[in-house]
């Protein structure tokens, strides 16, 4: 399918990924057959309740998937790195939203993104409201870097019920973009799951969603290629940036 011919190269762009993006990275998906949310439920791991109950019980679950994104064996793929490339090389600007909490979109060179649901390699201070970086473990006894105070630390990630982070800025975007594009998500979270109606209806932007098969919000997409994310994004990218010459 062609680009649309509304797409000029200082066109600005918003970008929207999630697990799917990293999953040939080696990184687990949510709700495939074999993801996360099959092995642990929602409420249990990812709630300020949950945290509340039973905090040892969430800190692990953070703790494992800290140190499995530590893993020498976890690198971007082509699709962060055709991002990245899409963000130095498109005239416009590219805004990059991420649901994921690793760091693979970074360390594939995106710099201009907004991490909506957190990030697992930063640790939140409840008693302070410090934000550390942190690539270890976290406990009960694990005391704030800033007020030094214990049993205060959590993953600076976003909870079920909680507010994502930047939706200002996130919707500021969306409301003056000429193309959006969704990447490795099953559409099932809000508000993420929601920006392709406010990119059609408040830009009437283009929309495409590239995805392994079609998500749950795949009907509101002007358009849809699915395959691997290390096969579809660079495929893409590279007719997106023939157009820019
Ligand atoms: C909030 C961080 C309000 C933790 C996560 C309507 C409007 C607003 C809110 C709601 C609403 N309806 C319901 C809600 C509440 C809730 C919600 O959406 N619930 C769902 C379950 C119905 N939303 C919230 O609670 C949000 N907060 O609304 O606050 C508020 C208002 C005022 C004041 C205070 C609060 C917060 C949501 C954020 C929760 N945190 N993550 C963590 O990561 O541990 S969400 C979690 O799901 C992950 O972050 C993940 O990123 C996100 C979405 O999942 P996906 O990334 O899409 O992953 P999934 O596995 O589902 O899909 C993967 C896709 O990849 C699949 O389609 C697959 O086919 C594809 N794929 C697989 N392999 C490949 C591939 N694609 C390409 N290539 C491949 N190789």
């Amino acid at each position: 399918m062609a680009l649309p011919v509304t797409l000029t190269p200082d066109s600005p762009i918003v970008i929207l990924t999630g697990a799917g993006i990293s999953k040939e990275s080696g990184l687990d998906t949510f709700r495939d057959a074999d993801g996360i949310w099959s092995k642990v439920s929602i409420e249990e791991v990812a709630t300020p309740e949950a945290f509340a109950r039973d905090p040892g019980k969430v800190q692990g679950f953070y703790n494992v998937r800290r140190q499995s994104l530590l893993n020498p064996t976890v690198q971007p793929n082509a699709a962060h790195a055709a991002l990245a490339h899409l963000e130095t090389a498109w005239p416009g600007d590219v805004l990059l939203v991420t649901q994921n909490i690793d760091d693979l979109h970074e360390r594939a060179g995106s710099t201009n993104m907004i991490h909506m649901h957190g990030e697992m390699l930063k640790a939140l201070c409840n008693h302070c409201d410090a934000v550390s970086p942190w690539r270890g473990d976290l406990s009960d006894a694990t005391p704030c870097p800033d007020c030094g105070a214990t049993g205060g630390m959590r993953p600076d990630v976003v909870w079920f019920g909680e507010m994502p982070y930047e939706m200002e800025r996130i919707f500021a975007a969306l409301a003056r973009c000429a193309l959006f594009i969704s990447i490795g998500t099953s559409g099932n979270v809000y508000p993420a799951a929601g920006f392709v109606q406010e990119a059609r209806q408040v830009a009437g932007a283009h929309t495409v969603e590239l995805n392994l098969e079609p998500s749950s919000g795949v009907t509101a997409f002007a358009e849809a290629r699915h395959g691997p994310a290390t096969e579809v994004v660079p495929a893409y990218v590279k007719e997106l940036l023939a157009l820019a010459g």
